[in-house]
């Protein structure tokens, strides 16, 4: 919980899941006026199935409430700090194309090949307007919301686009709101953080990924993909640390 320091200031102080303390010191118009202002954060596909927690149809491992409330607590976080703060959802048709179900013969896991790309075939999962498709997560965190994988036809880990190349809203709102770095954490990180986190870097965003704040549905997929982040060039951090948290959204450790 955050508790604000006095009547009427600006202070707040708490602590977080991983045991940090902070204060947010500046109000707005002073964060602005330092430049510090320019930090989005991006939460990726945090829904009910791809969670432990709600017994999802895609659940990854890892995904119980100790992480999640870890999310909701940074999240929270950031949403005391004012930064812009968009989640992403995937949100199926229930005939998508990535479902084993679309394909006759074919099992939950098996890859085949759609358009000469090697594609996972999920379980049916965030089927547009069911339970497992709701964020697990408080709607009033966020700024906005991109949906992906609308397009019965195409695959869309990615949060800016889909395979077919259509463009989501997602780098017109940033760009709009003035973002030049985000931090990406969520779910899956070998799949839609992974990609989102590409195409941020190609949009040409500093981009900080929150290991401690991701799951991956594969342990092998997702060290490969940690280690390809960071080879284009996204900062990994193992948790959220002071320093980030102070440069990034103007949140002031007590000790820094
Ligand atoms: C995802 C598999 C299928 C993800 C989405 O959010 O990473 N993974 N659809
Ligand atoms: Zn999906």
């Amino acid at each position: 919980m955050l508790r604000r320091e006095g009547i009427g200031t600006n202070r707040y102080s708490a602590e977080t899941h991983e045991g940090l303390s902070f204060v947010l010191p500046l109000d707005q118009k002073e964060r602005e006026s330092i430049g510090i202002m320019k930090t989005g954060v991006i939460v990726v596909d945090v829904q009910a199935d791809f969670t432990e927690l709600k017994q999802g149809a895609l659940a990854v491992r890892g995904t119980d409430r100790v992480f999640i409330d870890g999310v909701r607590w940074s999240t929270e976080m950031f949403k005391e700090a004012k930064v812009t703060l968009v989640a992403t959802q995937d949100w199926h048709p229930h005939n998508h194309i990535s479902f084993y179900t679309s394909h006759e013969g074919k099992r939950p896991f098996d890859v085949t090949l759609i358009r000469g790309k090697e594609q996972v075939l999920w379980p049916p999962h965030c089927i547009q307007g069911t339970a497992g498709a709701e964020l697990v997560l408080d709607e009033g965190f966020f700024d906005a919301f991109i949906k992906t994988g609308t397009d019965a036809e195409y695959e869309s880990y990615s949060g800016f686009k889909d395979d077919g190349g259509s463009e989501t809203d997602l780098h017109r709102i940033l760009q709009q709101r003035g973002v030049t770095n985000v931090i990406v954490y969520g779910i899956a990180t070998d799949y839609c953080v992974k990609a989102t986190v590409m195409d941020a870097l190609v949009r040409g965003y500093t981009v900080m990924v929150v290991k401690s704040l991701m799951r991956g549905v594969d342990p092998d997929t997702s060290a490969r993909a940690v280690e390809e982040m960071k080879k284009r060039g996204a900062v990994l951090l193992d948790k959220l640390d002071g320093e980030t948290l102070r440069e990034s959204c103007g949140l002031l450790l007590p000790s820094s």
